[in-house]
C-alpha cells in the first residue's frame, strides 16, 4: 500500500472522529450548568464531570476520552491552576532531559518558557489531529483536569502539585485581572473569594481537585506523585530527588558529585526563571492553545509561600481554613 495514502487516510479518520466529538459537545453543552464569570478568561464555563471548566477544556477532555492513546511512559504534570505548574514543568523537563541538556549555561529553559516544553494535553489535543501521536516517548504533557476526569484506563504517570488554597486564590485573583479584557472593571478580591470558596473556580472545586489526586496517590503511589508547593519551596533538592526517583530516573552517584540536583534547583528557581528575558516578555500572544492571550511574564509574580497574609481579611482566612479542615478531615492531608 502507498504509505502516503495510508497517512492521509489516518488523518482523515482522526479528523472525522474529532468532528463527531465536536458534534457531541454541541449537543451536551445545552445540558450542563453554566458557570460564573471567571470566564472572562474564556467566554463560557460549565460544570463538567463535577468540575468547572472553560468550554475549550471540556472539548479537550472529550477529545481525550475519545481519541487519546496513553502510553505507560507518558508523564503528566497535573495541577489546579496557580499552584506551581510552571515550576513543576520546568523541573520535570530538566530532570527528564538532563542527558540531552547537560550544559546548564546553554539550557533551553534559559531561552524558552517552561510551558513551551510541556503542553497542556487538553489544549494540545485540539490543535492538530495526530500531532500528539507523533511525539517521541516519554511524552511530557500537562493537565489542569481533575484525576477523575481522565479515563480509568489511563496508564501513565501523574506528578501533581498543590498549594495552600489561600495562596492559590490570591495568585488566581492577580492572574485573572491580568487577563481581563480592558473594557471590564477589575474583578474584586471579594467576588473572587466568594466564588472560590463556593467551589466556583477554574477547574474547581479546588478541594475536590486536590483530594482526587491525593487519594489516587495513596492508592497508586507508583502512578501518582503528590507534591506540595510549600514543601518544595522549603527543601527543593529533596523533592527534585523524589521526582527523579518517581520517574525511574534517579540521580547517579556521579551526578550527585557533579551537583546536578543543585544545578536543576537553581535553573528552575523563581529567581532565575522570572528574571530571564524570555520570561519578562510582556507581549500578549495567543499561543499554545490557551483560551486568552498571555504574556510569559503572566506566569511569574512573587513565588512566595504565605502571601495570602498581605491580602485576605481574617474572615476570609477563617472561611477558607474551615473549608480545608472539613474537606480534608480524615484524609491525612493538610497545609499546616
Ligand atoms: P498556571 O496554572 O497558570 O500554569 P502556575 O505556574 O501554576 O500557573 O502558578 C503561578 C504561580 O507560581 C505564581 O505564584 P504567585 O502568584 O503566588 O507568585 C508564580 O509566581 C509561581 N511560580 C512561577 N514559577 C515559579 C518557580 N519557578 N518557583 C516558584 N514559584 C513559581
Amino acid at each position: 500500500m502507498d504509505t502516503s495514502s495510508k497517512a492521509t487516510s489516518d488523518v482523515t479518520s482522526i479528523d472525522e472522529g474529532y468532528r463527531k466529538t465536536e458534534e457531541k459537545l454541541e449537543e451536551m453543552l445545552g445540558t450542563l450548568n453554566e458557570g460564573y464569570k471567571w470566564v472572562v478568561i474564556s467566554p463560557r464555563c460549565f460544570q463538567y464531570k463535577g468540575f468547572w471548566l472553560p468550554e475549550i477544556y471540556i472539548k479537550g477532555s472529550m477529545m481525550i476520552d475519545d481519541h487519546f492513546k496513553p502510553r505507560p511512559s507518558d508523564i503528566i504534570v497535573a495541577s489546579n491552576p496557580k499552584c506551581g505548574t510552571t515550576w513543576l514543568k520546568a523541573l520535570t523537563f530538566a530532570i527528564v532531559n538532563r542527558n540531552s541538556y547537560f550544559d546548564f549555561q546553554n539550557h533551553p529553559l534559559l531561552t524558552s518558557n517552561p510551558h513551551d516544553f510541556v503542553p497542556f494535553l487538553e489544549l494540545f489535543i485540539l490543535q492538530e489531529a495526530g500531532s500528539i501521536e507523533s511525539l517521541p516517548s516519554p511524552r511530557l504533557l500537562s493537565a489542569h483536569l481533575a484525576f477523575s476526569s481522565f479515563p480509568t484506563s489511563m496508564r501513565c504517570r501523574f506528578v501533581y502539585i498543590c498549594r495552600d488554597p489561600k495562596d492559590a486564590l490570591v495568585s488566581m485573583w492577580y492572574y485573572v485581572n491580568k487577563l481581563r479584557p480592558e473594557h471590564l472593571p477589575p474583578l474584586s478580591l471579594e467576588v473572587t473569594f466568594d466564588l472560590f470558596s463556593k467551589g466556583l473556580s477554574l477547574f474547581g472545586p479546588f478541594w475536590d481537585h486536590v483530594l482526587g489526586y491525593w487519594k489516587a496517590s495513596l492508592e497508586s503511589p507508583n502512578k501518582v506523585l503528590f507534591l506540595k508547593y510549600e514543601d518544595m519551596k522549603r527543601e527543593p533538592s529533596v523533592y527534585v530527588r523524589k521526582l527523579a526517583e518517581f520517574l525511574d530516573l534517579p540521580f547517579s552517584a556521579e551526578e550527585e558529585d557533579e551537583g546536578i540536583v543543585d544545578k536543576i534547583v537553581k535553573l528552575c528557581s523563581f529567581e532565575n526563571l522570572s528574571n530571564l528575558d524570555v520570561n519578562k516578555n510582556n507581549v500578549k500572544e495567543k499561543k499554545r492553545g490557551f483560551p486568552a492571550p498571555l504574556r510569559n511574564s503572566d506566569f511569574f509574580r512573587k513565588g512566595l509561600v504565605g502571601d495570602w497574609f498581605n491580602h485576605l481579611t481574617p474572615e476570609m482566612v477563617k472561611v477558607l481554613d474551615q473549608i480545608t479542615e472539613e474537606k480534608f478531615r480524615g484524609t491525612g492531608l493538610n497545609f499546616n
